[in-house]
C-alpha cells in the first residue's frame, strides 16, 4: 500500500546527512561523522532528560574525534582536543540551555554551531572567535513532549523528530520557512523598566498598535530553544534586549545567538543585535553576550527601523 511504502522509505537524519555529504564529492566524511556524534549526544541527553531529572551526565567519549576545539557553556575555558585525535572542525555548544527549567518540566534544549578551523596548524582561540557568517552548520535539539532536532548545514532548515522505537531522528519538518510576519512577540516583560528606547517603543507598538491592527500576543517560556522553536514554526519575534543592568543582554554570542541567527536566516527570517546583523558580529571572548532580536523578516525589520531612527537622533 502507498501508506506502507512511505513507512519503509523513512528519511532518517543519518541518510539526510549522507545525502548532504554526497553533494560535496571532495569531502572525506569527517563532517558527517561529527554531525552523527552530535546527534548521538542529543539522543543521550534526551533519554537522560526523559528520566525526569538528570542523572550525572557522563561525557560521551567518542573514539574518532573530528573536532579540534570545543567551547561549552559549561566550561570556562575552551577544550583543545589532544593532537592525535584532532580534526579540522570546532564545535561551540550549550549542552543544556534553559536547564533551570528542568524541575518544572518546561522544554529545554541543546544548541550547537560548527566552524572549520582557520588553518590546519596548531589550533588557537582565534579558530572559534570567528563571525557567525563563518559557521558551516548550526542546530538545536529540543527536549519536550517529543525530541525534535532542527538543523541547517547552509542550504535550508530541516526538522527531525526522534522515534524512540527506532532510536532514529526522522525527517518531519522538511525545508522549514518562517512566516514573513507573525502575530507573537516574545520577551521578558519583567525587564521593561530597564529597556532602551527602541525596545520599549517596539513593545508598545505590539500592545497598542496605532494602525488599527490587532495587538500581538505575548508568548514567553523563558527557555530559548522552546521560544525560538515556536518563533521558527509560527512566526513573530523573539527578543533578549540589552538593559541598564545587562548592557550586552544575557544570551551568549557563540552558542546561543549565532546558531539561532544562522537558522533564522536560513529559514528566511533575520536576526539583529540592536546595532548590526547578528551574524556579522566578531566575538572577542568565547562567553561574550549580545542583545538579540530574531524571527520573521518583517517584524525584525520594524524594530531595526526604530533602532536606526534613534541612532540618527543622536
Ligand atoms: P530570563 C535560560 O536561562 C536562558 O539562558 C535562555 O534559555 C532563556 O531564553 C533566557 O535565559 C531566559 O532569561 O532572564 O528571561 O529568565
Amino acid at each position: 500500500h502507498e501508506a506502507d511504502a512511505h513507512r519503509t522509505d523513512l528519511m532518517t537524519i543519518t541518510r539526510f546527512v549522507l545525502n548532504e555529504q554526497s553533494k560535496h564529492p571532495e569531502s572525506r566524511g569527517d563532517f558527517s561523522i561529527l554531525l552523527s556524534h552530535i546527534v548521538l549526544g542529543c539522543k543521550f541527553v534526551c533519554s537522560a532528560v526523559n528520566k525526569a531529572g538528570l542523572a550525572k551526565l557522563i561525557g560521551l567519549a567518542g573514539e574518532t574525534n573530528v573536532q579540534c576545539i570545543l567551547v561549552s557553556e559549561e566550561d570556562e575555558e575552551a577544550i583543545f582536543v589532544e593532537p592525535s585525535k584532532r580534526g579540522k572542525y570546532c564545535v561551540v555548544f550549550d549542552p543544556l540551555d534553559g536547564s533551570s527549567n528542568i524541575d518544572c518540566g518546561v522544554s529545554i534544549g541543546t544548541i550547537f554551531g560548527i566552524y572549520m578551523m582557520k588553518d590546519s596548524h596548531e589550533p588557537t582561540l582565534d579558530d572559534v572567535l570567528q563571525p557567525g557568517n563563518n559557521m558551516l552548520a548550526a542546530g538545536y535539539c529540543m527536549y519536550g513532549s517529543s525530541c525534535t532536532l532542527v538543523l541547517s548545514t547552509g542550504s535550508g532548515v530541516n526538522g527531525f523528530t526522534l522515534d524512540p522505537s527506532l532510536g532514529e531522528f526522522i525527517l518531519t519538518h522538511p525545508d522549514i520557512k518562517i512566516p514573513k510576519k507573525g502575530k507573537i512577540y516574545s520577551v521578558n516583560e519583567g525587564n521593561a523598566k530597564n529597556w532602551d528606547g527602541p525596545t520599549a517603543k517596539y513593545v508598545e507598538k505590539c500592545k497598542f498598535p496605532k494602525d488599527g491592527s490587532s495587538p500581538k500576543s505575548l508568548r514567553y517560556i523563558g527557555s530559548m530553544v522552546a521560544d525560538v522553536h515556536r518563533t521558527l514554526l509560527y512566526g513573530g519575534i523573539f527578543m533578549y534586549p540589552r538593559d541598564k543592568k545587562s548592557p550586552n543582554g544575557k544570551l551568549r554570542v557563540l552558542y546561543e545567538v549565532f546558531p539561532m541567527s544562522f537558522l533564522m536566516e536560513q529559514a528566511g527570517g533575520q536576526s539583529f543585535t540592536g546595532k548590526q546583523r547578528a551574524l556579522d558580529l566578531v566575538p572577542k571572548k568565547i562567553h561574550e553576550r549580545s542583545p538579540i532580536f530574531l524571527g520573521s523578516y518583517d517584524d525584525v525589520e520594524e524594530i531595526k527601523a526604530l533602532f536606526y531612527a534613534a541612532e540618527e537622533k543622536k
